[in-house]
């Protein structure tokens, strides 16, 4: 009996060690650019797209201390409608939370891509950015990421190439997209976040349909949404069908609307959780 009490202890405090405490909310300063701290590097690379037949850009920030000599995560991080792969850049400034981040000692080490979801020969936003062609290609980013733009990176970067370090997240249409070809592609892809993810998300049946295989697939499945964003409806399906098809996920409803401030914080919840050893949902 003693014997079982030590093991039952041990184990206690071994589960309480992982799961390390997140604060429910990004603290205040998290977005704010510190001079006196490492920061990471970011680069604009072009590859080749089969899919489209063009030159596409992308984006990629590596980490502070970044080296060749280290082989690193990779996490593909999405825009949305009326962006390209500048708008994290420009509105959600993902390399200072990311820096501040990591000089706390907070992040795994992980490679971060933007690319240009819009995946068609013209892809800069403009025009009607709801215009049914443009929006198609969103869909269309699918095989151009995982033909055209994974193999690219996996060449180029210092990389890992398994799904076990493979994440992806995007925000509104970016969001869908990484449900949509996360879930889609449990051989890619094992940590899959949506954040206020757009119409575009199928439908719960479509995007899981095997909620067996998903569940034992997945390291982490992240939805999240503003409070008061009128997408919600996509978020909240999804989350109540994988509740009664018992697949864990966190479900984080903050508050807020459709914006930035939404998606700065969801960057820097998520981020924390990624590429962990030990039951990410237990963090919560
Ligand atoms: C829609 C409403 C919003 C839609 C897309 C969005 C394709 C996307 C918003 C965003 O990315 O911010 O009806 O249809």
């Amino acid at each position: 009996m003693k014997l079982v009490l030590t093991v039952l202890s041990v184990l206690l405090c071994v589960s309480l060690s992982w799961a390390q405490h997140l604060d429910n909310r990004a603290p205040v300063g998290f977005d704010q650019l510190q001079t006196s701290i490492p920061h990471g590097q970011i680069d604009t690379v072009e590859y080749h797209s089969k899919t489209v037949g063009t030159k596409r850009k992308a984006l990629v920030y590596t980490p502070p201390g970044f080296t060749e000599k280290q082989k690193y995560p990779v996490l593909y991080l999405l825009h949305g409608i009326g962006g390209d792969e500048f708008e994290w850049l420009r509105n959600g400034q993902p390399q200072v939370i990311l820096d501040n981040l990591y000089a706390q000692g907070k992040l795994e080490p992980m490679v971060v891509v933007l690319p240009n979801g819009r995946a068609m020969k013209d892809d800069r936003a403009v025009g009607n950015v709801f215009d049914s062609v443009r929006v198609q290609a969103f869909a269309t980013f699918e095989r151009d990421l995982l033909n055209d733009l994974i193999p690219f990176i996996e060449h180029k970067y210092p990389v890992y190439k398994d799904r076990k370090r493979r994440a992806i997240a995007g925000l509104s249409m970016g969001g869908g997209q990484s449900l949509n070809f996360g879930l889609g592609n449990l051989d890619k892809f094992a940590w899959v976040g949506g954040f206020s993810s757009a119409p575009n998300t199928k439908a719960p049946d479509k995007l899981v349909p095997d909620p067996k295989k998903a569940k034992e697939k997945l390291k982490l499945l992240w939805i999240s949404c503003g409070e008061d964003d009128n997408l919600m409806s996509f978020s909240k399906r999804t989350h109540d069908y994988l509740d009664k098809h018992h697949v864990p996920h966190i479900f984080y409803v903050e508050p807020g609307g459709h914006d930035f401030e939404v998606w700065k914080n969801d960057l820097y919840m998520f981020s924390q959780l990624l590429f962990k050893t030990g039951n990410v949902y237990r963090t919560f």
